[in-house]
């Protein structure tokens, strides 16, 4: 295991979905023992704190783009530590917050990686631009506008320039998808393992496809991002758009282990963490065990 430099940022944003809560994740997340799991590994942590959010942008009437300015505010700002956290050779984890803040997390990696790779590990495809949303809830959008498509607004952060190639992103656990991103999927050859795909293949197997895909597109980098509805609600039911049917547990850990053993991952965000909607802080639980296992931590 590599011993790194870690810079810990919290994104207490709700602006991207309709329930409120999520803003809470990065609290759940640190009272779950994120930033003592991590030290516990040797790594060297700073925890830069949680960036300010300006709730007076949640009044906003937007109905295709839902707090557009709270959004933009937010990704600016959030680009601009993650672009200084990696330029000072750190190792950001991005604490979420609604999934949207990831048109942030990309603007800010994107300065620093020019063959960027993404693994998506999420229940949706967050594809959607303004035009194909059927909620208008810009959390449903961000890898669409980090690959330069929807909203100029959203994809102009950091430079109107693409972040992330089609051909560089990795969806895993996908089960729900919108006709738009179905078409968008098609279009751009987008390599997607769905659950159909996890039961057929296993995890095992889908791991080691997508390790062996992103190393053929010679990545300089590898960001994951988390989004712990991807996992079954059965063990993380504090998200605010579960699906049945996701992965379990130990494929989630599997997965984790496989990355470190890897060693591809330079970036991680974890999102959709609502504890307002979870049992007893499980599911910030849930995914500290998985930053865990991401970071190095060993079964014996
Ligand atoms: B999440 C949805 F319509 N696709 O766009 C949408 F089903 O970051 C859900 O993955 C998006 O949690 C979920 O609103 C966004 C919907
Ligand atoms: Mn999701
Ligand atoms: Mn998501
Ligand atoms: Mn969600």
């Amino acid at each position: 295991m590599k011993t790194l430099n870690i810079a810990v940022i919290g994104v207490p944003s709700d602006f991207g979905q309709n329930r409120r809560g999520v803003d809470m994740g990065p609290s759940a997340l640190r009272y779950a023992g994120a930033i003592e799991r991590l030290e516990n590994l040797g790594h060297h942590v700073e925890d830069l704190g949680d960036l300010h959010i300006d709730k007076k942008f949640h009044n906003q009437i937007h109905p295709t783009l839902k707090n557009v300015d709270g959004v933009v505010d937010i990704s600016k700002r959030l680009a601009g530590e993650v672009n200084a956290i990696v330029k000072k050779g750190m190792f950001p984890v991005v604490l979420g917050g609604d999934h949207s803040i990831a048109i942030g997390t990309l603007a800010g990696l994107a300065e620093n990686y020019e063959n960027l790779g993404v693994i998506w590990y999420d229940a949706h495809a967050d594809m959607n631009t303004e035009e194909t949303s059927p909620s208008g809830n810009i959390h449903g959008m961000p890898l669409a506008v980090a690959m330069g498509y929807g909203a100029k607004v959203l994809t102009a952060i950091q430079g109107d320039f693409p972040k992330v190639k089609p051909e560089n992103v990795v969806l895993i656990g996908a089960r729900s998808i919108d006709e738009g991103e179905k078409q968008f999927i098609r279009e751009h050859g987008i390599q997607v393992y769905t659950m159909h795909d996890v039961d057929r293949l296993g995890m095992t197997a889908v791991m080691q496809e997508a390790i062996i895909h992103l190393e053929g597109q010679h990545v300089d980098g590898v960001h994951l991002s988390l989004d712990l509805d991807g996992i079954d609600p059965l063990y993380t039911p504090g998200v605010g758009t579960p699906v049945p049917g996701g992965l379990s547990y130990r494929e989630s850990h599997l997965a984790m282990e496989m990355l470190q053993d890897s060693n591809l991952i330079t970036s991680l965000e974890l999102v959709e963490v609502n504890p307002i909607l979870d049992e007893r802080n499980r599911t910030a639980e849930v995914a500290v065990t998985l930053l865990g296992s991401l970071m190095g931590e060993q079964l014996v």
